[in-house]
């Protein structure tokens, strides 16, 4: 059994859509009037079918007729025009850049009673639920191989607006259909909580594991300029010198010798939390620096930051990784959550002549979407073990979170 969703200008016109479309045999489960008509605009009815899988479909032009695209296109037109003439002098903006509190403001112009009042509410309603119909319906116009059942459509374009691959978008949704179980799929909410358990399971997550002694951890961290691998540093050397349920030894190594001002920002760090810190050169320096800071349970090396376009400087960073040590160099790619999927992309890929071993997150509380971090993890495998979410050092920092990322993906808070 099968719900369909048909409308029409009137209650007539969409149940002979239906028998046109369907025959008799069709149980009506709900009808209702979404808009009244009026002098101006046509009315609009909604009616819902039962069907069964196999009732033969007597009309059917094309795959996207099972989405109804017409049916939904008639109604966002006639939404659209709805929400444009209520909130009428208001500036025009894209769907896309609508906010929530927006929706809140109060009008201008004094509503003249409660029945304006409430239309409103329900303009609001619709243009939220608009926002998403929109981008779904997008993307169904441009492409024929996904079926999308319209309870999916919310996810779908929330995951889609998120900045993930669509590709991998499309594939995991396609999945998601296939394997979901029947009785879910009615449940836009329990679609939803299906959605988040998946893409929860398909995040790497390096788990923070204390060091016990005699174990030492030596950590590089690499990455394009001004991601906040500085920041991370200092933000890490606090959480294991203090912050951890046993305090540990921290020693910090800066490469980053070449901007003015970079050997400074981390010395004064270094100098309040009372850590060693040494600065490196070349690589046979950082050979002796390592020596130096031996006996320390953590060894946080900072490096230049470099465009993934300066191959020579990455290189650089290479010859550091080869010199002899008394634990494996650890490379951390710190990453922005600003930066799009295609850079993020470009950015790892130029990074990886480096043994990368982990990601970490920055800049979480600049965006709210996260879908191009899913997606890099997704193609790379790679886990990722910190995420920092603003500029105060220690606080500002916590580690990887699966839930966290997700809720940027499927949240409504789009930016
Ligand atoms: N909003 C925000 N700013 C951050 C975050 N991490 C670092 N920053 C800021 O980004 C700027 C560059 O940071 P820095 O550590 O010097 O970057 P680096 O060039 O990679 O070492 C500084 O102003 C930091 O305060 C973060 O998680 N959120
Ligand atoms: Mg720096």
């Amino acid at each position: 059994m099968k719900l369909k969703t048909y409308t029409a200008p009137t209650y007539t016109e969409a149940l002979n859509k239906i028998k046109a479309e369907l025959g008799d045999d069709v149980v009506i489960v709900s009808s209702k009037e979404i808009k009244k008509k009026t002098l101006t605009s046509p009315g609009l009815y909604e009616v819902v079918v039962a069907v069964e899988e196999e009732t033969p479909v007597k009309k059917k032009t094309s795959k996207k007729d099972d989405f109804d695209v017409d049916e939904v296109m008639l109604r966002l037109s006639t939404a659209a025009k709805e929400i444009d003439s209520t909130i009428g002098n208001r500036e025009k903006k894209s769907f896309n850049s609508y906010k929530e509190s927006e929706y809140k403001k109060p009008n201008p112009l004094k509503p003249q009673n409660d029945e304006i009042e409430e239309l409103k509410k329900e303009f609001n309603k619709l243009a939220d639920t608009l926002k998403f119909l929109q981008a779904a319906i997008w993307e169904m116009a441009h492409k024929d191989e996904l079926e999308l059942p319209p309870e999916f459509s919310e996810i779908y374009a929330l995951s889609r607006a998120s900045g993930m691959n669509p590709k991998h978008l499309d594939e995991i949704m396609k999945l998601t259909i296939k394997y979901m179980p029947l009785k879910m799929r009615k449940n836009r909410d329990a679609i939803k909580r299906y959605f988040h358990t998946l893409l929860k399971k398909m995040i790497p997550i390096r788990m923070e594991r204390e060091i016990k002694p005699p174990h030492k951890k030596i950590m590089m961290f690499v990455g394009p300029t001004g991601v906040g691998k500085t920041t991370t540093i200092a933000k890490l050397a606090a959480r294991y010198a203090y912050k951890l349920p046993h305090r540990h030894k921290v020693g910090i190594i800066t490469l980053d010798t070449y901007r003015i001002g970079a050997v400074e920002q981390l010395m004064t760090y270094a100098k309040m939390m009372k850590l060693p810190i040494e600065t490196v050169v070349d690589p046979s320096d950082f050979e002796e620096a390592l020596n130096v800071l031996r006996h320390n349970d953590y060894i946080l090396i900072d490096t230049v930051g470099s465009s993934q376009h300066d191959k020579e400087k990455i290189e650089k960073l290479n010859s550091f990784l080869k010199v002899d040590s008394f634990a494996e160099i650890n490379v951390n790619l710190v990453l922005s959550a600003v930066t799009k999927y295609e850079d993020l992309t470009d950015i790892y890929n130029n990074f990886s002549i480096l043994p990368i071993d982990t990601f970490v997150f920055t800049k979480l509380d600049e965006t709210r979407t996260y879908g191009n971090i899913f997606s890099l993890l997704l193609d790379t495998k790679k886990p990722i073990s910190y995420l920092s979410m603003g500029q105060e050092v220690p606080d500002d920092l916590t580690v990887a979170d699966a839930d966290y990322i997700i809720r940027g993906i499927l949240s409504k808070e789009l930016n």
